[in-house]
């Protein structure tokens, strides 16, 4: 092995709601085969969480139920730094000082915040409105190189960007500055019901989304309910059949077949057939993950274990950085 060290990967999930094909098609499955040629640090975002309301009990089994998945959908812990954020102090403390080299004006243009606090009208706070640079910390504290996210993030990692390089002019290359890296097929899964929405974990509608833990049945029923047109055309047109476009997306990344065949073997036949291929790949594609995470969700003390070992090593990376941080601002060393 050389003695180069290996580039950075950091991503991250809310622990709200329930994990979704989008979030797996769009993030997770992207980075299991990182590890072969990268540092990787996913992280399970609670800080980011509480900016919505949370039930305490639900969040904290939440918290394992997705690291039970995370390891399932095939994260080795061995070879992927999985943590929690709130178990590493140094992103809130990161998340202070970012603060004060971020403009309102640029928090203003966030479309997430736009659309977060329509959602949640009655609690527009502070947390959510500064969440990017929250989510800025925690990239630039580990010197990531790449962050794999799906389509619905890339502004918040042009605010990043902008924030990192800032920071470096004015004070010398603290921080490495990141790049997106956007999965080509399954970077926007929509809605089932409202294709023309992202598919989304804390959505109230059940049936707008397929969950990593749905049963093969509640797949295939809803997929068949899912929204298309009343033609019978397949083919990917995103403005016209956004419905049929999505099932698209979401056959080929399940399956790994191409849009072409995928024309060539459903177009002109109706959607029965067609929805039918997207349930047996979406099945099949679940199966293995489902029949790991029951094994895993039992053994608590395993699950605290990669946590604690998780915590140990992102916090030896981000002090580190803390640290540069501090000493280029002046703070008094500790
Ligand atoms: P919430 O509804 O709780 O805001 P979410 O479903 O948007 O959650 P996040 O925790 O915000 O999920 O995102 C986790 C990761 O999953 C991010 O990398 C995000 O880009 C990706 N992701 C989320 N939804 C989709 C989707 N519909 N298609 C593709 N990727 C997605
Ligand atoms: N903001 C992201 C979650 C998130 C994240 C991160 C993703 C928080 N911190 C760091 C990548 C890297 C979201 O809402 N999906």
């Amino acid at each position: 092995m050389s003695d180069t060290p290996r580039p950075i990967v950091l991503s991250g999930i809310q622990p709200s709601g329930r994990l979704t094909l989008g979030n797996y098609l769009g993030a997770i499955k992207n980075w299991v085969p990182l590890s072969a040629s990268y540092d990787c640090y996913y992280m399970l975002v609670d800080l980011h969480a509480i900016t919505v309301r949370q039930d305490p009990a639900v969040l904290r089994e939440r918290a394992f139920e997705f690291l039970a998945l995370y390891i399932a959908c095939g994260l080795d812990p061995a070879r992927n730094v999985l943590f929690v954020q709130s178990h590493v102090p140094a992103h809130a403390r990161l998340a202070w000082v970012l603060n004060c080299y971020t403009q309102m004006g640029e928090l203003n243009r966030m479309t997430q915040f736009k659309d977060k606090s329509a959602k949640h009208v009655d609690n527009i706070n502070a947390g959510l409105y500064s969440y990017p640079v929250l989510m800025a910390a925690d990239i630039l504290l580990y010197q990531a190189k790449a962050v794999p996210v799906g389509d619905d993030q890339k502004q918040h990692l042009e605010l990043t960007r902008d924030i990192a390089q800032r920071f470096n002019n004015l004070y010398g290359p603290v921080f490495t500055v990141p790049e997106p890296m956007i999965p080509p097929v399954g970077a926007r899964i929509m809605g089932l019901q409202e294709p023309t929405k992202k598919m989304s974990k804390s959505d109230d509608a059940e049936t707008n989304a397929l969950y990593l833990l749905d049963s093969p049945d509640v797949i295939v029923r809803k997929l068949k309910r899912a929204v298309t047109d009343t033609g019978n055309e397949v083919r990917y047109d995103i403005n016209e059949k956004p419905g049929v476009a999505n099932l698209m997306s979401i056959l080929s990344a399940t399956s790994g077949e191409s849009f072409d065949s995928i024309v060539d073997r459903y177009n002109g036949q109706g959607y029965g057939k067609f929805k039918q291929a997207v349930a047996d790949a979406v099945v099949a594609c679940l199966e293995p993950v489902q029949a790991k995470y029951n094994e895993l969700r039992s053994n608590d003390d395993y699950l605290r274990g990669v946590l604690r070992d998780g915590a140990a090593r992102a916090s030896a990376k981000a002090d580190a950085t803390l640290k540069r941080v501090h000493d280029a601002l002046g703070f008094i060393p500790e």
